[in-house]
């Protein structure tokens, strides 16, 4: 039976429940991390911790516990589930409160740590590739909300996601006003051309990835040079290779957008050499959750 850590305490699955008059489920007025875990290491877990913090700061919310009593009550919550390989969802809402949008009604956040399984795509297109196609619902832009917060206002990405479901496809890029290729619904884009790695940068509206960040790592650490830089779908179309990263996707390769083969259609070899190197310093980059 699954354990959710909520405002302090564990509450088996089936009765972890938030109130209606919560400004999170009322307004999407929260922030939110997904975290994965690899046997018994929590990937990356302070930088995790540290962007909750910025996006709560962001929105004015003040999240009522330490960033190190965060961190130990997410460890804590993988080790109540007996977890070694878990996926984590952290959510802090503004709380219970009226139905006005005053945040100032809401005393206390919700403080909620989920520890449990994550699926994202069927394991064959983690070999093969996936194709994905453009959305016509465009990224969110700064001067409106941020795509660097974390919020639980995730509409744009949900409706991206079903524009690519309906065209039949599991997975959306996501385009800014002004035509930059931004980032997938939940994951962030690469692309290699003529042996160098892209990605756009935080200003063109983007979240940071932490898997993002890691990549990019990995990537200048075997002297493979990284740029982040603005594109276009053209140079999509055009690239070498390109696939996506992120916490849930972990990462995963594209093999056509828009109907447009990258390359051959087939897997690259950069982006094999970054995840064989991705599997390797998962398991020890991080929190450990037993001794
Ligand atoms: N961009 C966006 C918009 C995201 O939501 C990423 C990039 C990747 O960031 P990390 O730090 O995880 O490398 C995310 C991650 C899902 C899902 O089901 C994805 C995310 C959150 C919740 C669910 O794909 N976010």
């Amino acid at each position: 039976m699954g354990l959710v850590y909520m405002n302090g305490s564990f509450v088996p699955k089936g009765e972890a429940k938030v109130s209606v008059f919560d400004h999170g489920f009322l307004y999407g007025d929260g922030v939110f991390e997904g975290i994965r875990a690899y046997d018994g290491v929590i990937f990356r877990l302070n930088r995790h911790i540290r962007r909750l913090y910025n996006s709560a700061k962001a929105i004015r919310l003040e999240i009522p516990m330490s960033e190190e009593e965060m961190i130990k009550a997410t460890v804590e919550t993988v080790k109540v589930n007996s977890l070694r390989d878990a996926y984590i969802r952290l959510v802090v809402s503004r709380g219970e409160g009226d139905l006005g949008l005053d945040p100032r009604k809401c005393p206390r956040p919700s403080v909620i740590i989920i520890a449990d399984k994550i699926v994202l795509f069927p394991e064959e297109l983690y070999e093969n590739g996936l194709e994905i196609v453009t959305a016509a619902t465009r990224k969110n832009y700064g001067e409106v909300l941020s795509p660097q917060i974390k919020s639980l206002n995730y509409l744009s990405s949900v409706m991206a996601k079903i524009e690519a479901i309906e065209a039949g496809k599991m997975e959306a890029l996501m385009i800014t006003r002004e035509g930059y290729v931004a980032e997938g619904t939940g994951d962030n884009v690469f692309i290699v051309k003529n042996g160098v790695l892209m990605t756009p940068p935080p200003y063109v509206g983007i979240l940071e990835g932490i898997t993002r960040e890691a990549v990019m790592e990995i990537a200048r650490d075997m002297g493979i040079k990284v740029l982040e830089m603005p594109f276009t779908r053209f140079d999509v179309y055009a690239a070498d290779e390109c696939f996506l990263t992120g916490t849930a996707a972990e990462m995963i390769p594209v093999i056509a957008v828009d109907g447009r083969k990258i390359s051959d259609g087939k897997v690259g070899p950069i982006f094999k050499k970054l995840l064989q190197k991705f599997r390797e310093i998962v398991k020890s980059d991080g929190v450990k959750v037993y001794e």
